[in-house]
């Protein structure tokens, strides 16, 4: 390989860089790379996606793109196509960020990582390197991706085209944590590929970018991060379930242990939903049982937040009772369907799965989404906003801690409700449960 060649390219910003995969982390991606000055040649299978990016339309509206891709896009650096032979053979990096999902089994998904090495091993040339960021666990890159590569290319990795792990780090919506300040691992085969690919990523990375001993080093440390995270989850909402059998507020309990330096605050909630943490420790934990090795700790963590949007049911039926109604037919209204505050993304959305436990006993469900522009999600009505609330309901349920439901004007929202006792189930612990009793019947998780 002229590793030369390439470095020259990164540094004059004329290397071609084609992104397979322009969804929720690959488009961002994309738009970051083009603009500041690289030619981004992005692919994805999905025509209509194609379209509306070459119109300066973003496909994933929850992303705030729109500006930033019509501006790269009129300025002719990133195109959209669907035509891997196209594009392949003109990009010096070709990088790799298509979903990683879990089957109905929760077996990984390779499918598309596999269709995406096919397509691009069919066109690969001699002098290109190849950069998985999808989360994997350890091995994929080397065991699934590369002998695809070399299959259809009939050409030698690490010889005539480079790979490199740079796992993805992007969150969607986080204004915070950009692509730009979020630092990077680099895996790679060589040391003078990871150079390569570091100093491309250190041209959108404004911090570091961290090159690690091998590939599946990389790997590992990508799908390590969503475990620890779950895992950690999984532990307050069980302490949640614990310390509601002891009368003990499990909010009140971890205000008091983050006073100590090294206590990582986590929040019980009504479920754990997205791309990421429902998926992830299932990429490792199929791994180790392949080596023999079985992940009860990760495992365990997955069941007990798997469990919460049921364990939400149960309480919203406890406080049913409690108010001497059924679930049948009563009124009520979900705030939020997003399975993340602040953004309009159902991925596994704990909302879901509280929804059909609610259909299976006949309820009557309306849900306040704001971020969401759909009027009917999982079946059910969207009315968008607070102000809307039918004032016959039964139940607040609220599940997902958008930033409209935090400081809500409660006094105001119950003297417009007719109903006797109306119950607020606070999925998401965002309120002290005395200041809801002044109006309604509270339950949350951890609290009857
Ligand atoms: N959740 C809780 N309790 C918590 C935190 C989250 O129940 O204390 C729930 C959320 O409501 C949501 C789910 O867990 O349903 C996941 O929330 P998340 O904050 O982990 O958000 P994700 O899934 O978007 O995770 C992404 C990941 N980013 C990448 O993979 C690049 C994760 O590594 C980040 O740590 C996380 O964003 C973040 O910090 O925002």
């Amino acid at each position: 390989m002229n590793l030369k060649k390439l470095n020259q390219k990164i540094k004059d910003k004329t290397a071609i860089i084609s992104i397979i995969g322009l969804g929720y982390v690959g488009l961002p991606t994309a738009v970051f790379f083009a603009q500041i000055g690289f030619k981004i040649i992005g692919v994805d299978i999905d025509k209509n996606k194609i379209n509306s990016i070459n119109n300066g339309n973003s496909p994933i509206k929850e992303l705030n793109l729109d500006e930033k891709l019509k501006k790269v896009v009129e300025l002719g650096k990133l195109t959209a196509t669907t035509n891997f032979k196209q594009s392949i053979p003109k990009a010096d990096f070709i990088l790799i960020i298509v979903p990683t999902p879990t089957k109905q089994s929760k077996d990984p998904d390779l499918s598309y990582i596999e269709n995406a090495s096919r397509m691009i091993g069919k066109y690969l040339g001699k002098n290109q390197i190849v950069i998985l960021e999808s989360t994997v666990y350890p091995g994929v890159t080397e065991e699934v991706v590369i002998p695809i590569l070399e299959q259809e290319s009939k050409l030698k990795s690490d010889i005539d085209f480079g790979v490199a792990y740079v796992p993805e780090r992007y969150n969607p919506g986080d204004a915070k944590y950009t692509i730009k300040k979020v630092s990077r691992i680099v895996g790679a085969e060589n040391k003078a590929i990871a150079e390569t690919v570091k100093n491309l990523y250190q041209n959108i990375i404004g911090k570091k970018v961290i090159i690690v001993k091998d590939i599946k080093t990389a790997e590992a440390s990508k799908v390590i991060e969503n475990i620890q995270r779950d895992l950690n989850i999984a532990l307050m909402n069980e302490l949640a379930l614990i310390f509601e059998r002891m009368n003990i507020d499990v909010m009140d309990v971890i205000k008091a242990a983050s006073s100590k330096w090294n206590f990582i605050r986590y929040y019980p909630g009504a479920g754990v939903g997205g791309h990421c943490l429902p998926h992830d420790p299932y990429y490792l934990t199929k791994k180790a049982h392949e080596l023999g090795y079985i992940p009860r700790i990760i495992l365990a963590g997955r069941a007990v937040n798997d469990n919460m949007p049921h364990y939400i049911f149960n309480l919203l039926c406890s406080g049913l009772n409690k108010c001497e109604k059924s679930v049948k037919n009563s009124n009520i209204v979900i705030l939020g369907a997003s399975y993340k505050g602040n953004t309009g993304d159902l991925r596994s959305a704990p909302a879901e799965i509280v929804i059909e436990d609610l259909r299976k006993e006949e309820a009557k469900i309306t849900i306040v989404e704001p971020y969401i522009k759909e009027d009917t999600i999982f079946g059910c009505k969207n009315i968008y906003s607070i102000d809307a609330i039918d004032k016959n309901i039964d139940v607040i349920l609220l599940i997902t801690d958008h930033e409209e439901f935090k400081n809500m004007d409660l006094e105001k929202l119950r003297k417009r409700l007719i109903k006797k006792d109306v119950l607020f189930v606070d999925g998401r612990r965002i309120y002290r449960p005395n200041e809801v009793r002044e109006h309604f019947i509270y339950y949350g998780v951890g609290v009857r």
